[in-house]
């Protein structure tokens, strides 16, 4: 009785060695399936889009919100591969004669270079305190359009705001 109780509760232990072996066996197989490449940076995926494109071309996200005016379908994106070291105001260029409706834009000259009054047909305003932030991510572009180049691989981002 005693002996055979021993022997069950070892059967018990040695299943439950077993089942978690199998356990890691299954979820190591599952990791490999999901990232066969392993957990990459964004900048190693940078680098594979650099080596994806030709020599001398980049790849930029550029997309246009104007969530301060309205409620739905209130951006819109483009992938846009361009020549290394174009401005963001020749890259909205791009844009422009892809998608007109949603890229087009107008702009003015001052001493201080580029400045962008509108996109898709929405202006920025002195009397509403409104006008068009450019972003690379969340992070403000501290120049102006006609001076800032983007990098491979960067999601550059026109946003409609308040000051
Ligand atoms: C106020 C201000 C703004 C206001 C201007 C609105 C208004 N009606 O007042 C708003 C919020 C719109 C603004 C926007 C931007 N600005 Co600004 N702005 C200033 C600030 C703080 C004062 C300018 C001012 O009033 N001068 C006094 C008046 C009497 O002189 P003014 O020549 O008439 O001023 C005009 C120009 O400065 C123009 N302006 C303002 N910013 C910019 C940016 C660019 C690129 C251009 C061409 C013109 C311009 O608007 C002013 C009013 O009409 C300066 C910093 C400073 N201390 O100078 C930064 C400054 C001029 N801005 C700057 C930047 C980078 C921008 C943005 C590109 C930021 C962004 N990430 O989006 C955007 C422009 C984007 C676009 N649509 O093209 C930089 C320009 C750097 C450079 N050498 O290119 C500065 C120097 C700040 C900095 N980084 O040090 N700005």
């Amino acid at each position: 009785m005693r002996l055979g109780h021993h022997l069950y509760t070892d059967g018990v232990v040695c299943s439950d060695r077993h089942e978690t072996k199998m356990a890691i066996l299954c979820m190591l197989f599952l990791i490999l399936v999901i990232f066969p490449h392993g957990l990459q940076s964004s900048n190693q995926h940078s680098l594979h889009i650099q080596e994806a494109g030709k020599t001398g071309e980049i790849t930029v996200k550029y997309t246009v919100i104007h969530d301060l005016l309205c409620t739905s379908s209130c951006s819109h994106s483009l992938p846009l591969t361009v020549p290394e070291g174009d401005t963001l105001l020749q890259i909205m260029e791009s844009a422009q004669k892809e998608k007109p409706a949603y890229f087009g834009f107008t702009k003015t000259e001052t001493s201080l270079g580029t400045f962008i009054t509108s996109i898709g047909g929405i202006n920025g305003s002195t009397k509403n305190r409104t006008y068009w932030q450019f972003l690379n991510g969340a992070v403000p572009i501290i120049v102006g359009v006609a001076q800032y180049k983007p990098s491979n691989g960067e999601h550059v981002i026109a946003r409609f705001s308040k000051y």
